[in-house]
């Protein structure tokens, strides 16, 4: 790391004016898994786009309409080259994660799986890459199948020939565990899928806030991942597909911009991605996520990965030295980063949760919208904790000494 980037670490939370409210207590926010703060930077691209040249896209003749298209569309370069592929019509942009894989899942798996035809997933999975192929199967006669996940935290690749077979015709898998903090090795589950002519979709939602991507590299069909959780907007999913993927799906939503011509019986589709982006889009968010893509490039890729990688082991550390606390995942030789989940024997993971708020800290309590991994340990619910890069070995003290203060408190 040079000197240049510890710098800008060191001042980072400058750029957000939510840790910078004198009128308030210092905000330790420990839940960067569900959403992270946003920069000046990203906050003043969205209100420049408000104040000066507001207008809908791909549409007007005037000039501030030019500006807003152009403004647009240029994030669509900027996220085709920030994950690693030559060919902006690769990128979809959609709300989320979420509806990115909903896409899929109508666009694609709908049109093209059958009865006898198999899903697989993991027991990682966030709902979001669950539900939805649960609803694909349901109607088409496909059935899910799940890779393991072992009690270490990573994922049972023992016995790959009993799960990937001539049978299945998608893969969908997370890049990293939301509970657990787990990176999957997705290239060798990729080269399994390609074996047995499966395609592809990884879930990237918390990979990519702090990991270097290429998905030209990975080869997967599709990959999908949220601008919020690397301090965009809210509303702004990434649904990055195969041209030939891309081409041979029908639309997901129907109404203006997706269709080259309509008449009263029928509509010819527009080219790729546009053909997926129905109605008016979030322009200002997307302008945002542009902003938020330039911040993290300035503040460079492997140092957010670094700085978040040890926050991570310290946390893990300190926390495996509190008596009566368990944490799940991060054992030695497994790839683990920016996410923990832990338990204690005796308190209420929403009791911690609780008193650790008056103390000022923010984390997670629940079942993280990942129930099958919470069923793998027994539990119903976890603490959970998620750092991003402008998080501090201080905030770390004070998530120690808060869970000191709760367990005396339930003594
Ligand atoms: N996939 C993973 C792995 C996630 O962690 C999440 C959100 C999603 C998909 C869905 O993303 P969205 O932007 O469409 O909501 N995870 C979390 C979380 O862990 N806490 O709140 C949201």
């Amino acid at each position: 790391m040079g000197m240049n980037n510890m710098f800008d670490l060191y001042n980072i939370r400058s750029n957000f004016p939510i840790f910078n409210q004198p009128d308030l207590p210092p905000l330790v926010f420990l839940d960067n898994a569900s959403t992270t703060q946003k920069p000046t930077q990203v906050l003043e691209a969205v209100n420049q786009f408000y104040c000066r040249y507001n207008a809908n896209v791909h549409r007007g003749i005037y000039k501030i309409a030019e500006q807003a298209t152009e403004a647009y569309e240029s994030v669509r370069d900027k996220v085709a080259e920030f994950i690693g592929t030559a060919d902006r019509r690769n990128i979809v942009f959609t709300k989320s994660t979420t509806e990115s894989i909903n896409l899929v899942a109508y666009s694609w798996a709908r049109k093209f799986l059958k009865t006898g035809d198999e899903i697989l997933v993991t027991e990682m999975e966030h709902h979001s890459n669950l539900v939805p192929w649960q609803l694909a199967a349901q109607h088409t006669g496909a059935t899910l199948k799940y890779i393991p996940l072992n009690k270490s935290g990573s994922l049972d690749m023992s016995s790959p020939e009993r799960y990937f077979t001539k049978n299945t015709k998608l893969v969908a898998i997370s890049h990293q565990s939301n509970v657990l903090g787990t990176i999957n090795s997705v290239k060798e589950i990729i080269g399994y899928a390609r074996d047995v002519g499966a395609k592809t979709l990884i879930d990237g939602a918390q990979f990519v806030p702090h990991s270097k991507l290429d998905v030209q590299n990975l080869d997967c069909d599709f990959y999908v991942f949220s601008g919020h959780k690397m301090m965009g907007p809210t509303g702004v999913g990434i649904l990055y597909g195969k041209a030939d993927m891309l081409e041979t799906m029908d639309p997901f939503l129907g109404g203006g911009d997706m269709i080259l011509s309509v008449t009263m019986e029928k509509a010819i589709w527009n080219d790729i991605p546009y053909k997926f982006e129905a109605g008016t889009p979030n322009i200002a968010q997307v302008i945002g996520l542009g902003a938020a893509i330039d911040f993290m490039k300035n503040m460079n890729i492997d140092s957010i990965d670094s700085q978040v990688r040890m926050l991570t082991s310290t946390a893990v550390s300190r926390l495996r030295e509190i008596k009566g606390l368990t944490v799940l995942g991060h054992e030695n030789g497994i790839d683990s980063t920016s996410v923990i989940s832990f338990f204690h024997k005796d308190i209420h993971p929403h009791d911690i949760a609780h008193l650790l708020d008056t103390f000022g800290i923010s984390v997670r309590a629940g079942h993280h919208c990942a129930q099958p991994v919470m069923d793998k340990y027994d539990l119903s619910a976890s603490v959970r904790v998620s750092f991003y890069v402008y998080n501090t070995i201080d905030e770390i003290e004070q998530l120690i000494s808060g869970l000191q203060k709760t367990m005396e408190y339930f003594r």
